[in-house]
C-alpha cells in the first residue's frame, strides 16, 4: 500500500514537469506499460492471499485511475499550451494602420492647368485637344512655317521622322480645330509639348496654353482685355498690369511679346497675334471676313510664379518631399 502511494505521488511530480508529448508518453511507460511498476504489481497480485486480493486489486486501480487522470490532465495542458503558442505565433493586430496609406494629390503643373482651364471657361472659352505626334503638316507648314524657312529653326524639334514630330507648340490643334469648325470659335488648347532643349529655365518636355478667338469683328483690343482679365484672376492681383511688345511669329501678323508686372519689374510671359490671313487660308476660312487672335502661355512658368519655385527642373524630378508640398 505504502508502495502505491509512492508511485502515484512519483508519477503526479514527473508528469507536472514534462514538457512535451511525446516524452509524456515515455514517462506513462514506466507507470503503466509492459515493464511499468504498477503493472508489476498488478502481476503479484497472483501472490497475495484470496482475503488481501480484493482490497488491493481495487487500492491498484484506483491509482492507476488517478495515475490516468493526472496523464490526461497533462495531455490536456500541454495541447493548450501548444495552441496558444501557435495563436501567439500567427496573430495578426488588425488594429494596426495599413501600410500604403499615403495620400496622393495632383501635380503642380496639372492643378496649374486645371486652375487655367477653369479660368478660360468662364471666359467662354472650350477647350480643344489634339496628338502629341503632329504631322509637319500640322505643326509648321499650316502655320505659316513652309519646309527651309528659317523659322523653323526658332524651334528645336524631336523628329520621328521626316514627315511627324513631337508637336514643338500647342497651335497645331488650333489648326486642327479651325479645319473642323466654322466660326465663330473660341478656344484654349493646353497641354504637352517639346523642344530640343534642357536647363534651370527649360525643359524637353513642358506644357503650354493657347488662346485662340475667331470673329467678325475680333480685335487686338480684345487680346489686351482676355489676356490681362486672365492673368489677374490667376495672380488673384487687381492691379496687375500686362505690357505688349512688337514682336515676330510666322503664324500671327501683328505679333507681340506680353510681359506682366512682378516685383516692381517686367516678367514676360507668352507671346500673342492676330491670326495669320495664311494660317486662315490654309483651314479654309475667309480672311476677308474673319478675324482671330491668339496667344500663347507656358505653364510651368505661371506655376513657378504662383508656387515660389525657382528652378523648373523641381517639377519633373519626381522627388516627393518637393511635390508633398502641394498636398
Ligand atoms: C503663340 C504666340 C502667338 C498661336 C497661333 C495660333 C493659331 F493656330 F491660331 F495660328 N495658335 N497659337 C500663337 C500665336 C501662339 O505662342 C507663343
Amino acid at each position: 500500500m505504502q508502495e502505491l502511494q509512492q508511485i502515484l505521488d512519483q508519477a503526479l511530480q514527473q508528469f507536472a514537469v514534462i514538457g512535451d508529448e511525446t516524452e509524456l508518453e515515455q514517462v506513462k511507460a514506466k507507470f503503466l506499460g509492459k515493464e511499468g511498476s504498477l503493472t508489476a504489481l498488478l502481476k503479484g497480485l497472483g501472490k497475495l492471499s484470496a482475503e488481501e486480493r480484493p482490497a488491493a486489486g481495487a487500492r491498484i486501480n484506483q491509482v492507476k485511475q488517478g495515475i490516468e487522470a493526472a496523464l490526461q490532465q497533462r495531455r490536456d495542458a500541454l495541447q493548450q499550451n501548444k495552441l496558444a503558442q501557435k495563436l501567439a505565433a500567427e496573430s495578426l493586430d488588425v488594429t494596426l494602420p495599413g501600410r500604403g496609406m499615403c495620400a496622393g494629390g495632383l501635380h503642380p503643373v496639372t492643378r496649374t492647368l486645371e486652375r487655367i482651364e477653369q479660368l478660360f471657361h468662364s471666359l467662354g472659352f472650350a477647350t480643344a485637344s489634339g496628338p502629341e505626334i503632329e504631322s509637319d503638316f500640322y505643326n509648321f507648314t499650316a502655320l505659316n512655317i513652309p519646309e527651309n524657312h528659317p523659322a523653323r529653326a526658332m524651334h528645336d524639334t524631336f523628329y520621328i521622322d521626316p514627315q511627324h514630330v513631337l508637336r514643338t507648340h500647342t497651335s497645331p490643334v488650333q489648326v486642327r480645330y479651325m479645319e473642323a469648325n466654322q466660326p465663330p470659335l473660341k478656344i484654349i488648347s493646353a497641354g504637352r509639348v517639346y523642344r530640343v532643349d534642357s536647363d534651370a529655365t527649360h525643359s524637353p518636355m513642358f506644357h503650354q496654353v493657347e488662346g485662340l478667338w475667331v470673329d467678325e469683328t475680333i480685335s487686338f483690343a480684345n487680346l489686351k482685355g482676355v489676356v490681362q482679365d486672365f492673368l489677374q484672376r490667376f495672380f488673384e492681383r487687381d492691379d496687375l498690369q500686362v505690357r505688349f511688345r512688337p514682336s515676330f511669329f510666322p503664324f500671327t501678323e501683328p505679333s507681340a511679346e506680353m510681359d506682366m508686372s512682378w516685383n516692381g519689374g517686367w516678367l514676360e510671359i507668352g507671346g500673342c497675334g492676330m491670326v495669320h490671313p495664311n494660317v486662315l487660308k490654309h483651314v479654309n476660312i475667309d480672311s476677308e471676313k474673319y478675324l482671330g487672335f491668339a496667344f500663347g502661355l507656358g505653364v510651368e512658368r505661371l506655376a513657378m510664379l504662383r508656387y515660389g519655385v525657382s528652378d523648373l527642373r523641381q517639377f519633373y524630378e519626381s522627388d516627393l518631399r518637393f511635390l508633398k508640398q502641394f498636398n
